[in-house]
């Protein structure tokens, strides 16, 4: 049975009707919103997208700095019941038109910053209608009618929001897998408020004095629970910060705002704790929260003695909106992804599909939940070989400990997490072989000191050409969003194949290690 629900409300005007309205929901470079403002600006926004036609369950795509607008734009769109789309703001503009094509969104919405790619990627999308620049300039598109911030939020503002239900979607996520084609995560409004009264409130124990401040940024999963759901269903704030993560300017913010929840990801901590800060510019952080990859004990343990707070790793993912096994305070088995979250069921699983029901044996994660997705847009088999029944089939190899905690092995495809985010090596062979040098390509995830992965590209050149490292590093970066190159290329005679032809990758990452 569905029930009226719009998670947009629920995040905003829910708070100003129970009295929390005159405090501070978001902080950012030009100053803070109060819930009451946060609210009056969605609704303008929503008036916006409204006026340009948007309907129901029509897709708005964002791809934006973490900043007023894209929080707005994301909440404004799932306001009028729309489907808010955010999208990683690395992709280059060709990248971006696969996913405003697949998604066959009606309106982009974007940073002045990303006007280049904002603006390649609307010239190739038939469905989209509307492109929307921040800043004072409204580029030309062919085809499209384009406009900036001030003119969009310049409507009759909505003050009511869309009647959608529970079960209507509301965001969708793209993910890469083993394709190299990115898969859209559906989700629905019952997702976000089920995350945020679950790992939000039961493991964070989020409270409206909490302050969130997150290296990853709102268009991840991880991103968007830290900074828009957590905060907001709490009544807390969030500092949005446009910049990329970097310590210096992380902990200066923490300073500014007294934050007290601090996210980042392995690829973060290893940094900050390299930078050597002084411990008293932590003093008002109660935990440091990871995700994206396993986080290193040797990690979890500097961080607390350097600086004097405790990082709760978990691990969740794009599908299942957020964290759905995670470390708790004052209980972390370091090492280790912790333990399921309230309101999740997990399950280790043999290949030949029964479940493992005791500790030491490794097995493959299933997690079943409300937050799941419905499934990836228009990818059914795709869909059937992960999401069987209520269970979700993770990819992920764990095993679970005599203290009931749950420990990641590794993955049981090819697909790397580089910095806690998806690389496909199927996407970036495909750019290898474009290189006029490159007979074959095959690229594999190699771990770094810490254990974490990075991609390397083994290479037969073709006949009479060698492979240069940088050259082709270089060639990786004009073509894919930069985070997906290899960090080396390593140039052999041969692959490793099976008898029928198969490469053998292990042989490549035992090799690679050497
Ligand atoms: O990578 C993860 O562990 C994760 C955590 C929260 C939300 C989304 C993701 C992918």
């Amino acid at each position: 049975m569905t029930e009226p629900f719009n998670a947009a409300s629920y995040l905003t005007e829910r708070r100003v009707s129970e009295g929390d309205g005159r405090r501070i929901a978001l902080r950012h470079p030009r100053g803070s919103h109060t819930y009451e403002q946060l609210t009056a600006e969605v609704q303008r926004v929503a008036g916006g997208l409204r006026a340009l036609g948007v309907r129901p369950e029509e897709r708005v795509m964002l791809c934006m700095t973490d900043d007023v607008e894209l929080a707005t734009g994301i909440l404004a769109a799932m306001y009028v019941g729309a489907v808010a789309v955010p999208t990683s703001t690395m992709l280059t503009g060709g990248e971006l038109a696969k996913l405003v094509v697949d998604s066959r969104a009606r309106v982009l919405l974007g940073s002045r910053e990303f006007a280049a790619s904002v603006t390649a990627a609307a010239a190739d999308a038939p469905d989209l209608g509307h492109l929307v620049l921040t800043g004072d300039t409204a580029p030309d598109v062919p085809g499209v009618r384009t406009l900036t911030w001030d003119q969009l939020r310049d409507a009759a503002p909505v003050e009511r929001a869309y009647d959608t239900w529970d079960e209507s979607p509301a965001l969708w996520l793209y993910t890469s897998g083993t394709t190299g084609t990115p898969k859209g995560a559906m989700h629905r409004h019952t997702d976000i408020r089920f995350v945020a009264e679950t790992y939000g409130a039961r493991v964070l124990g989020l409270r409206p004095d909490d302050v969130c401040l997150s290296a990853a940024k709102l268009f991840f999963a991880y991103g968007i629970g830290n900074s828009l759901f957590f905060p907001l269903a709490a009544g807390a704030s969030a500092v949005l910060e446009p910049s990329r993560p970097n310590p210096k300017l992380y902990t200066d913010r923490i300073a500014e705002h007294g934050v007290t929840l601090f996210f980042g990801g392995p690829s973060f901590w290893g940094p900050l704790m390299a930078a050597d800060f002084p411990r008293e510019a932590f003093a008002t952080v109660r935990n440091g929260i990871s995700a994206g990859e396993a986080l290193p004990a040797r990690m979890y343990h500097g961080v607390l003695e350097q600086y004097g707070f405790e990082i709760l790793d978990g691990i969740g993912s794009t599908e299942a909106l957020h964290i759905f096994i995670s470390n708790v305070a004052g209980k972390v088995v370091p090492g280790s992804s912790g333990f399921p979250v309230p309101g999740y069921r997990v399950e280790l699983r043999r290949p030949d599909g029964s479940v493992i029901d005791g500790p030491g044996e490794p097995g493959m994660l299933f997690v079943a939940g409300e937050s799941i997705c419905t499934g990836y847009w228009c990818r059914t088999a795709v869909n059937r070989a992960v999401f069987q029944g209520e269970w979700m089939r993770t990819g992920d190899q764990y095993v679970l400990g005599e203290d009931g905690s749950y420990t990641c092995l590794g993955r049981a495809d090819d697909v790397l997490k580089v910095g806690g985010i998806w690389v496909s090596p199927a996407e970036v062979e495909t750019r290898l072989l474009e290189h006029p040098d490159v007979a074959e390509a095959v690229v594999v995830g190699v771990p770094d000191d810490d254990g974490l992965d990075k991609p390397v590209a083994y290479i037969v050149p073709r006949p009479g050409r060698h492979v240069d490292e940088a050259d082709v590093i270089a060639f990786c970066r004009a073509g894919m969003a930069a985070f997906k190159r290899p960090r080396r290329v390593i140039e052999i005679d041969e692959l490793p194949k099976t008898g029928t032809g198969k490469i053998q990758r292990f042989r490549l990452r035992a090799l690679a290690a050497q």
